[in-house]
């Protein structure tokens, strides 16, 4: 891992609003797989590009329906790892001195909120949440797998995954909220995030735009990484608990 730059460290002590977008790869050290390794390991048959479109779904809901209900048991045993619990204590430290915190997740699986971060904005929806493509009634399903694909609603519908496909307009509450948070911010951070998909890659540009301080925290090079002031290479679960260890204390 690499060691925390001094001017980073002051950057973060400086900060009076962070704003971080977290992609799968925060969750990777929970065990769930990201979206471009997806294709390797227990979902090899699956590929997430040919299954997380609404045309997927129209082709088979049978199908589709059942990847995300085997994705929701799977994080249902799933537990927040360091860079989840980094976040939340990031937060709390940065809160206690009067300045803001936002978490902008890509991710669905909640467990940010699991660890203790508050007001996190969910771009792509929630596996928690589905919904009825005849009343638009949503609930959150806590409970087994479904014993039919796709799950019916009272009301006789067919029920849907409430995540955001390719294609379709993220919620605006969130979307606003976000744009928000990217404007008022003095350091936005990156993590686990290929900044491959849109809208939320766009929100490193308009950031950078602004003159606003970056950090990436990957595994790998991204597209951002030549980009940013700070591009840490290594596991989120290990940089981001020394960073926050090394202003925080
Ligand atoms: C680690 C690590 C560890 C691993 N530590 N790091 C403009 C131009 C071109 C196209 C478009 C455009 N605007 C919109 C589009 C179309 C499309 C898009 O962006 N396509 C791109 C592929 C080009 N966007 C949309 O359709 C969006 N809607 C929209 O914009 O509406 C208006 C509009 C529509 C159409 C045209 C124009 C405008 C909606 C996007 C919805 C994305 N949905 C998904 C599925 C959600 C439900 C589900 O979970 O199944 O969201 S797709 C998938 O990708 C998922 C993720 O949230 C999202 C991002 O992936 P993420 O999180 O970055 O994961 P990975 O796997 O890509 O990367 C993981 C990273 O972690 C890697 O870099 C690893 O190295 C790293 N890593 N372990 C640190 N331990
Ligand atoms: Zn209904």
């Amino acid at each position: 891992m690499e060691s925390i730059p001094d001017e980073l460290r002051a950057a973060v002590h400086a900060a009076r609003h962070v704003t971080v977008l977290t992609g799968a790869g925060v969750s990777a050290e929970s065990g769930l797989p990201t979206f471009r390794d997806a294709l390797t390991g227990s979902w090899a048959k699956f590929d997430p590009q040919e299954l997380a479109t609404p045309a997927a779904f129209q082709r088979n809901p049978e199908r589709v329906s059942r990847w995300y209900d085997e994705r929701r048991c799977h994080c249902a045993a799933a537990r927040p790892n360091a860079a989840h619990a980094a976040l939340a204590a990031w937060q709390t430290w940065q809160e206690r001195r009067g300045a803001r915190f936002v978490v902008l997740t890509q991710n669905v699986d909640r467990l940010h909120q699991l660890a203790g971060s508050r007001n996190v904005i969910e771009l792509h929806g929630s596996l928690w949440v589905w919904r009825c493509l005849d009343c638009n009634a949503e609930n959150e399903e806590h409970g087994p797998a479904f014993p039919i694909h796709p799950p019916r609603c009272a009301c006789g519908g067919v029920r849907r995954p409430g995540v955001v496909w390719f294609g379709e307009n993220l919620p605006l509450a969130a979307l606003t909220a976000a744009q928000e948070a990217v404007e008022a911010c003095d350091l936005f951070v990156s993590v686990g995030t290929s900044a491959l998909v849109e809208p939320a890659a766009s929100f490193l540009g308009e950031a950078l735009t602004r003159g606003t301080r970056t950090l990436e925290v990957n595994l790998e090079p991204t597209p951002i990484s030549s980009v940013v002031d700070w591009s840490l290479r290594g596991r989120a679960g290990a940089i981001l608990p020394a960073l926050v260890a090394s202003v925080a204390g």
